[in-house]
């Protein structure tokens, strides 16, 4: 580690250098320019002065696969992490300028939709925080998520996010780690298990190596990979006069890695995705596999040193992959093979909905991957064989057509996974719980020992440290010890939460935050919000079964009730929303668009003026994230239960004290538990009440005629009235709560505005709710992604 003395020199030296070959003086730069010369700074730090991490004795590397890494920005948190972010600060002051605005200047690597990509930033983050050996595996992309605007009817408008890949200044281009991938093309056999593949055409892939800072801990890397074409022009195509078509070879390289696909939660059966998947995992396994036997070991010793770690099925391929260049390359037999491969991987799954299990087209993977289609076949009889003896004739059908991994002409990814897996496991109880009960019953008692369960966390490190300054001066100076490294010690402030020194103090810094993101609000859409109100925050993505348009009922309906009855004794709210929707979901769309039509009627009317308000901000993303969380007073995690994984903007509301306004599903069962049924609202219905409900045969329109409030909401949605009078912007959404409504919003209303009134009387009694605030910050430190990457450790990647 550097020395304040040793650091300064540094940024004396660096800076001189950067300034003299721009022929500026720093007064002349520009606050980009600081940003890149700091940013620059740092990632040299890093590499030259920070330790690379070492094995443990008791666990494996880490190889985490995923298609999405939603890092965020990093150079804020890479200095919090070096601690060299107020000797930073202290150096820029001599210069007039301020950390806090050059950071803003950096834009956010958005290579990821939404939880799932997170998740796999915070587990980096945490993993070298913990000296946990890793390296994260995934894709260079040209273009991350898209940026999202509003037209002028509300609609979502989306734009390309150019993150400038190619001059991103925290990176390391390793044009030396290069790997072939193959596509098409024809397979024959040798003899025995080993077969020849001659791909159709080959791509080159390039690791940019981004190096992951843990706290006070170690760095290492997250390794994005990059599609190229083996040379501009494949020769002998060329020479053949064929060489239109050797240029568009050229263009399918560079497409590979041009752009993430915008879905959350959602499968998109195209050609060009299954590519990226496949080049992602040849790719890395190849890496993988080139680094353990580099360090001479055998290749029965790979499951003792390394596990691969598929978040979710995007990275299923990984192991029909590990197997070819097993039997083919090294010439093992299949059993060998597939001893090694199936003590190898684990596989986590982060969702019950059947949209995102993924399936693939039998055809288009035996013409893109001809081996790896015979590798899938072969699985697929061994584990035929498994399930005809496990069980009996009258269960075998049913089993079989849960279990086969080759089923009616598609491959299904998931069950690939388990079937190739050592380890499955749920992101939170009630979600782990349902994998067995619901999705994989059969394989749950084919498979003894191989499902469990590990609760999602969040890196506090971002989430409050870097997020919430404030409240971390204030944890800082009631806590002892670093619960920055140990989130645990947060129960340290539980004995506070009546004392009203502390109270103030803590309730003073939710204020301040609140005027912050308040001018945030006021910059970006125009519109002044009342501080003193209810900040109420539901940020996600926008999906039907997490049910903004629950929340967006409710606010009619208050918004009806306050026109109606305008002295009422009412508690003053601002309904935030961020998030963002897939470009083909039609009705997220729709969602958006409504949200943003009645926040401007809403927001025009003068009698609602400091009394309700809504603010719809558009382009959510780490950065927006970390303004808006400090600020919430409630949380809205509301979605159907049992159809919510577990969620993990809960756990960063929550800790950053705000009250969770939920239904029993994912994390907020934990979040419930661990914070105190007082300490939550919980509304709704349940995972069982939700399956009686269907079986008695659900219909929502009885809802609408048995409730003139819900009525009104619906109709006044339909009649015009937040859309310039037209009757027919909203008519698909109406008309699907009308007469389907299958993440049951209607069934739910009811219940959820008696949460709402529950949550306003609280709020009034600011005592006890500042009270119950604080016990969510000190009671949630479970929810810290290094107590998740523990129990990884003990639960699955033990040695
Ligand atoms: C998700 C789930 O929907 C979330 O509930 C979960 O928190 C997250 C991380 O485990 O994974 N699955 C998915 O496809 N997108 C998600 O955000």
């Amino acid at each position: 580690m550097l020395s304040s003395q040793q650091f300064q020199t540094l940024f004396d030296a660096t800076l001189n250098r950067y300034c003299e070959a721009r022929f500026l003086t720093p007064s002349q730069l520009s606050d980009t320019q600081w940003y890149q010369f700091l940013a620059t700074l740092s990632h040299q730090t890093v590499l030259q002065h920070f330790p690379a991490n070492a094995p443990l004795a008791n666990t494996r590397k880490v190889n985490y696969l995923s298609m999405e890494f939603l890092i965020g920005r990093l150079l804020g948190n890479n200095l919090l992490s070096l601690g060299l972010y107020d000797e930073t600060n202290q150096q820029l002051a001599k210069y007039g300028k301020n950390l806090v605005d050059i950071l803003e200047q950096e834009r956010d690597p958005s290579l990821g939709n939404g939880g799932l990509g997170r998740l796999a930033a915070c587990y980096l983050d945490s993993m070298a925080s913990l000296s946990q050996p890793a390296i994260g595996y995934g894709l260079h992309y040209q273009y991350g998520l898209f940026k999202q605007a509003f037209g002028d009817e509300g609609q979502q408008l989306e734009s390309g996010d150019g993150w400038e890949r190619d001059f991103y200044p925290q990176q390391y281009h390793r044009a030396d780690f290069r790997q072939t991938v193959g596509f098409g093309g024809k397979v024959s056999l040798i003899s025995g298990d080993k077969y020849a593949w001659q791909p159709e055409w080959t791509i080159f892939g390039e690791a940019f190596d981004l190096p992951v800072v843990g706290y006070k801990g170690v760095q290492q890397p997250l390794r994005l990979w990059q599609g190229y074409s083996e040379s501009a022009f494949d020769l002998a195509t060329f020479n053949d006069g064929d060489y239109l078509d050797a240029e568009s070879r050229v263009v399918d390289a560079a497409k590979l890695t041009k752009v993430l696909y915008p879905n959350d939660n959602h499968a998109e059966g195209k050609a060009l995705r299954l590519m990226q998947q496949y080049f992602h995992c040849a790719c890395s396994v190849a890496d993988i596999l080139k680094n353990h036997l580099a360090q001479g070991r055998t290749l029965e010793q790979l499951p003792e040193f390394e596990v691969i770690q598929l978040n979710d099925t995007h990275p299923a391929i990984a192991i029909p992959e590990l197997l070819r260049l097993l039997l083919d390359q090294y010439d093992l037999s299949w059993e060998q093979a597939w001893a090694i491969a199936s003590k190898t991987f684990a596989y986590t799954n982060h969702t019950l909905l059947p949209e995102a299990l993924e399936q693939w087209d039998q055809k288009l993977l035996t013409q893109l991957l001809p081996r790896h289609i015979l590798i899938i076949e072969r699985i697929n009889d061994q584990l035929r064989q498994q399930v005809e003896a496990a069980f009996d004739k009258a269960e075998f059908d049913a089993a079989w057509q849960e279990t086969a991994v080759l089923f009616d002409q598609r491959v299904r990814m998931a069950n690939l996974c388990v079937v190739g897996s050592f380890a499955v496991n749920g992101v939170a109880q009630i979600h782990s719980d349902l994998v067995v009960s619901d999705l994989f019953p059969a394989y749950a008692r084919l498979f003894e020992g191989r499902f469990h369960n590990v609760t999602n966390g969040i890196t506090p490190r971002r989430w409050i440290r870097q997020a919430n300054p404030k409240l971390s001066a204030l944890l800082d100076q009631h806590i002892q010890g670093d619960w920055t490294q140990d989130l645990s010690l947060l129960n340290q402030i539980e004995p506070l939460a009546k004392n009203p020194a502390f109270q103030t103090a803590y309730r003073a810094i939710k204020q301040q935050n609140k005027q912050a993101l308040a001018a945030e609000i006021e910059q970006t859409l125009g519109l002044k919000v009342n501080c003193e109100a209810i900040f109420d925050v539901q940020i996600k993505r926008f999906h039907e079964y997490k049910r903004q348009h629950l929340n967006l009922l409710n606010i009619i309906a208050t918004y009806q009730s306050l026109k109606a009855n305008p002295q009422q004794d009412f508690v003053p709210r601002v309904f935030i929303f961020a998030g963002k929707a897939a470009p083909g979901y039609f009705m997220a769309k729709q969602i958006i668009q409504a949200i943003n039509g009645v926040a401007n009627v809403i927001n025009q009317d003068p009698d609602m003026q400091g009394k309700l308000q809504v603010a719809f901000l558009p382009d959510y993303r780490v950065s927006l994230a970390e303004k808006i969380i400090p600020a919430a007073d409630v949380s809205e995690q509301i979605s159907l239960a049992g159809k919510e994984a577990s969620g993990t903007g809960n756990m960063k509301l929550a800790l950053n004290g705000a009250i969770t306004l939920g239904t029993l599903d994912g994390a907020n069962v934990e979040i419930a538990e661990f914070a105190g049924n007082e300490n939550v609202v919980i509304f709704g219905h349940t995972v069982d009440s939700v399956r009686e409900l269907r079986e008695q045969g659900y219909v929502s329109k009885t809802y609408y005629e048995q409730d003139a409030v819900l009525k009104q909401a619906i109709d006044t949605l339909a009649d015009g009235t937040f859309s310039n009078g037209d009757t027919e912007r909203f008519e698909a959404l109406v008309n699907d709560m009308l007469n389907h409504d299958y993440f049951c919003v209607l069934a739910d209303f009811a219940s959820y505005r008696e949460a709402q009134d529950i949550v306003a009387k609280r709020y009034q009694d600011q005592t006890a709710w500042v009270e119950s605030t604080i016990l969510n910050t000190a009671r949630l430190g479970a929810f810290s992604s290094d107590r998740s990457i523990r129990d990884y450790q003990t639960r699955i990647w033990k040695k």
